[in-house]
Formats: structure tokens, sequence, C-alpha cells
């Protein structure tokens, strides 16, 4: 048991160390990874834009919930997007790998007004729930237009 545990220790150390890509065991395994974030991202955003624009009622509570999701979400895909995962069933564009920085100053912008929502969901307040939604989703398709294809 002690064995155990010592090497589980030592494992962890070995996981947390690592750079984050080597944690993917396959090039297919990043790319499911971070469509999957992706997808459970857009779930919880699209909450937020529902109550953002009237679609469903407005709840702060379910609002902070949706923004605390996304915001966690937000920081996951990206460490997914490591060599070898161009191929394969992904509509990532080659631009992402040949344009890295312009891709990193697309996600970063996401990630800072994906924060900016998150103050705002708990806010508790409407408005700036609505004043926050827009830039967040126009930092979405931004990296959309650019990045993705179709
Ligand atoms: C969403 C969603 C996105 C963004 C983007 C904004 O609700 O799933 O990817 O908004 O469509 O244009």
């Amino acid at each position: 048991m002690k064995t155990m545990s010592s090497l589980f220790g030592v494992a962890m150390a070995v996981a947390v160390t690592l750079p984050v890509h080597a944690q993917f065991a396959k090039p297919e395994d990043a790319v499911k990874y971070r469509k999957a974030s992706f997808t459970v991202m857009a779930a919880h955003f699209g909450r937020l834009g529902a109550m953002a624009n009237g679609r469903t009622p407005y709840d702060a509570k379910m609002a902070a919930e949706n923004a605390d999701v996304v915001l966690t979400l937000s920081k996951l895909p990206w460490a997914a997007f490591g060599e070898g995962t161009d191929k394969g069933d992904t509509r990532a564009k080659p631009e992402i790998w040949k344009e890295a920085a312009k891709y990193k100053d697309a996600a970063d912008k996401m990630q800072a007004e994906i924060g900016k929502l998150n103050v705002a969901a708990k806010s508790g307040n409407i408005d700036a729930l609505k004043a926050a939604f827009g830039p967040a989703a126009a930092s979405c398709k931004a990296c959309h237009d650019n990045f993705r294809k179709d």
C-alpha cells in the first residue's frame, strides 16, 4: 500500500511537470479533447446568451454558474493544439499553426472577454450581462472566421 501510494505520488509529480501536450497519449485524443471542451463551453455560453437576449428568463444564480463553467472551459482547448493535431476529424485550419501568434492573440482575447463576462454574470445585473455578452460572442466568432473551416 505504501509502495502504491508513493508510486501514485511519483506519477502525479510527473503529470504536473510534463508539458501539457504530453498529457495526450495520441494526437487524436487531443483533437477529441479540444472539440469536447468547445462543445461544453458553447452549451453553457448559449445559456448565458439565451438570458442576455431574453429567450429565457434571467436567473442570476444560473448566470453565475454558467459563466463559471464557461470561464473554466475557456482555458482548456489551447493545450490540445500540439504537434500532429492538425489532421484527422477536425475543422481547425492550418493557419492555427502557420500564424500561431495571431491565433494566440485571438485565444487570449476570447479568454479576456470571457473573464469580463464572468464578472458581469456575478454582478447579478442583467444589463451588465447583456453588455458583456456581445463582445464575448464576437471574440468566439473572430476565431471561427479566421481559424475554423466552414
Ligand atoms: C455561441 C456559440 C459560439 C459563439 C459564436 C458567436 O453561442 O456556440 O461559438 O456564440 O457563434 O458568434
